[in-house]
């Protein structure tokens, strides 16, 4: 059987998922369902991206560990994939065990053949983006991908040699003109990154803790990116003992990303691959975004709209043809309510529920449920069998293409097709002359066949409706091949009416509902948002609480800076008759000497950390100001060392 390996990126886990995001989920659920009907054996992932200082700042604001943060969130993201009936194989969290592993010896095999050396970093760095870029790539002395602030970091880091892929990259690229579809990436990442330069890439970290570490220099994690990249083969289980779904799997058919991400895919990943001695994935498809009124929909702007918000008013089903037929994939579109109200009228009551509902109801009132075997021809059966034959290579030629709109055209062509055939043989004119009875039902049989084929070809699109029709139609499953064929139905089809399957609305009535919807769901997650900071800020707790903190009166008798750090000193501590060492980051604010003698609060009984690859027994209180200010907290009698404080 042949394989097929697609992935959508792995997604920042954030509180709210929006419906761009599902976007990009739905469109890679829909490849991987249609290959699944043409027989492939496919392997789809998705997962969560749980690195990098931005999110260790989120959950230090919300008083949490991040892994606590991540851990809510990304129940949330799996219940939002089940509502949308995303049929993904495996779901990867960056912090599983595996992927850790599999990272750290991927960085290290890259530092022991050359490809990551040790420099130091000095240059921008935007958190949102988890990117970091060189002065001459700022806009406006802002990031040039979210157009945020930057902040200017320097810092010892590892190197990976990128700039030694530039050329390769290119001539892959320019050989393998599928490789980065739609065709103008191409060009853009060509000429605007490759071919001015690429510079050696920044691969890890000191100024934050929550990240990989790299395994033989403690200090440091793993940039984020290089992280999440790893993604799509340590899910394989590459380079482990058991290593068959990567054998079976790689190289993936398709990557599917935002455009935003496509220069972390089209350069990165595979310099990585390279180095790697791995091959390249066949494609990367970079997709637009959903706008609103010419805006990106994100977070950050709050105009987002909660996918949760349209299942709930409209079923998924309606979502989903929405997505994938009004936005071509690979540009961008806008995310209207008006437009998304007038596509399940037109497209899915008129169009496709009127089809079936009438032609179900006219078997049950002119045939009481039952087809007879007596049928003649009509003038309009050839052009309507014709119809039907050219439809399935047609979807399947845009489907290829990942065309999901283009391939929802042509099937509803078929759709708009089958309604006309029945306005042309008029069955309520036919039902008044017995003689023509035969015809009318050889045209009901055609339409109902029609129907079984439409039903057949939409299982990729919408995962419920088809099942509806087939129950209706009296039929079991639809097979992808038998759309191929006409005639698949019994002559003498029996129907059983069902519930409308996409009731109309009103517009007025539901425009004005749905924006009030969508309004109360942005409220409530700034409201959310804005209480979290509260707590945040305010939080009580118990006094059984406090006293868990141990603190004690501690002496600083030595302390020195760490060579390999520009942050931290190494103290030692006299806390009664015992000594501890210490460290804390506060080289910027004292000098060893300006230490030594002082008497200090030290949080006792903190678990001991392992820090540039000593432990670390305990923690230096400070106050500080936010901004620039930093003082060591002190006391102004003498207290020996050692005494409680409480
Ligand atoms: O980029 N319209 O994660 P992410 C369409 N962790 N797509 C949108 C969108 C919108 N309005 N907003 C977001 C990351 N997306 C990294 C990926 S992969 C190794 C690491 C898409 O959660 C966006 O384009 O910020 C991207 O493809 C995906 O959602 C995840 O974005």
């Amino acid at each position: 059987m042949e394989k097929f390996y697609i992935t959508t990126p792995i997604y920042y886990p954030s509180d709210k998922l929006h419906i761009g995001h599902s976007y990009c989920t739905v469109a890679t659920d829909t490849m991987a369902r249609y290959k699944r009907l043409r027989g492939y054996d496919v392997m789809f992932l998705t997962g969560t991206d749980e690195h990098g200082q931005k999110l260790e700042r989120i959950a230090k604001g919300q008083g949490l560990t991040p892994k606590e943060y991540i851990d809510k969130v990304v129940i949330g993201i799996k219940e939002l994939w089940k509502t949308l009936d995303i049929s993904y194989d495996k779901f990867i969290r960056t912090t599983d065990d595996y992927h850790v592993k599999t990272v750290q010896r991927i960085f290290k095999r890259l530092y022991d053949q050359g490809d990551i050396y040790k420099s130091t970093y000095e240059g921008w760095y935007c958190t949102p983006c988890e990117s970091f870029f060189t002065e001459h790539q700022l806009v406006d002395g802002k990031c040039p991908d979210c157009g945020r602030e930057v902040e200017k970091v320097k810092e010892e880091s590892y190197f990976f040699r990128l700039s030694k892929y530039q050329d390769r990259i290119i001539k892959y690229m320019e050989e393998n003109p599928e490789f980065l579809q739609p065709n103008t990436r191409q060009n853009e990442m060509i000429n605007n990154f490759l071919k001015p330069g690429l510079e050696d890439l920044a691969v890890s970290r000191t100024s934050f803790q929550w990240g990989i570490p790299v395994e033989f220099d403690p200090g440091h994690v793993v940039y984020v990116w290089v992280d999440a990249l790893s993604n799509y083969i340590s899910a394989l289980g590459y380079d482990t003992e058991n290593d068959s779904l990567f054998q079976k799997y790689w190289p993936a058919d398709v990557h599917v990303v935002g455009k935003e991400i496509v220069r972390f895919h089209s350069i990165i990943w595979p310099a990585m691959l390279m180095a790697l001695d791995l091959p390249l994935p066949k494609q990367i498809f970079g997709h637009g975004w959903l706008v609103i009124n010419g805006g990106k929909m994100s977070k950050s702007v709050g105009n987002v709209v909660d996918p949760n918000v349209l299942v709930e008013k409209y079923g998924v089903d309606a979502i989903r043809y929405f997505l994938l037929r009004e936005i071509a994939f690979g540009q961008d579109g806008n995310f209207n309510n008006e437009a998304l109200i007038q596509r399940i009228n037109s497209d899915l009551a008129n169009d496709l529920g009127n089809l079936v509902s009438r032609t179900v109801g006219m078997i049950q009132k002119y045939f009481d449920g039952t087809l007879p075997e007596t049928q003649e021809p009509t003038e309009f059966d050839g052009d309507l069998v014709e119809t039907a034959r050219n439809v399935v290579p047609k979807v399947e030629a845009a489907m290829d293409k990942m065309m999901f709109s283009d391939a929802l055209i042509e099937l509803w062509n078929l759709i708009r097709r089958t309604n006309k055939y029945i306005d042309e043989t008029q069955p309520w004119i036919l039902i008044k002359e017995e003689s023509k009875h035969a015809m009318l039902a050889n045209a009901l049989y055609h339409v109902a066949e029609s129907i079984r084929i439409i039903s057949v070809l939409l299982q990729p699109f919408m995962p419920n409706t088809p099942a509806l029709i087939w129950k209706q139609l009296g039929i079991e499953n639809g097979a992808w091949d038998s759309a191929k064929e006409w005639g698949k139905l019994p002559k003498t089809l029996s129907v059983q009416k069902g519930n409308v399957i996409f009731p109309r609305i009103d517009m007025k009535k539901e425009l004005e509902e749905l924006e009030a919807a969508i309004k109360a769901s942005q409220a409530t997650s700034i409201a959310n948002q804005d209480k979290k900071e509260e707590k945040e800020e305010k939080a009580e707790i118990s006094i059984d609480d406090f006293f868990k903190v141990q603190l004690k009166v501690g002496e600083i008798i030595a302390s020195e800076k760490v060579k390999k750090s520009d942050k931290l000193l190494r103290n030692e501590v006299k806390i009664g008759d015992e000594v501890r060492v210490i460290f804390s980051g506060i080289s910027k604010w004292y000098t060893p000497e300006e230490m030594v003698g002082k008497k200090v609060v030290v949080a006792y009984n903190l678990k001991p950390r392992k820090m540039m690859g000593e432990m670390s027994y305990g923690m230096l209180l400070c106050a500080d100001d936010g901004a620039d200010k930093l003082s060591l907290l002190t006391l102004d009698k003498d207290i020996p060392s050692g005494a409680d404080i409480s």
